[in-house]
């Protein structure tokens, strides 16, 4: 079983959409085995976004990501890591596959509803800043 880390970011989570979004993951077959609600401090989202340090859409993202809470949380199944890449679609909404979370809620490449690692080494990586292990119930 792969683990995987996702977000329900703030466009998701103002627009009350955790429980639609959520049920795209679990009738996929992933299964959430941690999760909470937190307001991302700035130095949590330049940490968890420092590889795009630099990017001209770097500052406007940080701002997106502290501006209401979201929803952290290990997505666990077989081919976690694609599965969540896949139920999610294309960064650009615009470009996301029909029935994907961005295609369906998304409002822009930057509000765009949902995260999810791109590798088992951003997948351990981002787990391990969000979360301790006795906070993951496998
Ligand atoms: P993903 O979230 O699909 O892994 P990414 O890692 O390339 O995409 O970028 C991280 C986030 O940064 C992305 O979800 C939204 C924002 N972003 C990326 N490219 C952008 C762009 N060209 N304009 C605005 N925001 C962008
Ligand atoms: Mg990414």
């Amino acid at each position: 079983m792969e683990r995987t880390f996702s977000i329900i970011k703030p466009d998701a989570v103002k627009r009350n959409l955790i429980g639609e979004i959520l049920q795209r993951f679990e009738r996929n077959g992933l299964r959430v085995v941690a999760s909470k609600m937190i307001r991302l401090s700035r130095e949590q989202a330049e940490g968890f976004y420092a590889e795009h340090k630099g990017r001209d859409f770097y500052e406007p993202l940080i701002e997106y990501m502290i501006s209401a809470p979201v929803i952290v949380q290990v997505l666990e199944g077989e081919g976690a890591i694609a599965k969540n890449r896949e139920i999610m679609g294309a960064t650009d909404p615009s470009k996301a596959a029909e029935g994907t979370i961005r295609a369906d809620f998304a409002l822009s490449v930057r509000e765009n509803s949902a995260h999810g690692s791109d590798s088992p080494e951003s997948a351990a990586r981002e787990i391990a800043y969000f979360f301790s292990t006795i906070e993951i119930c496998g």
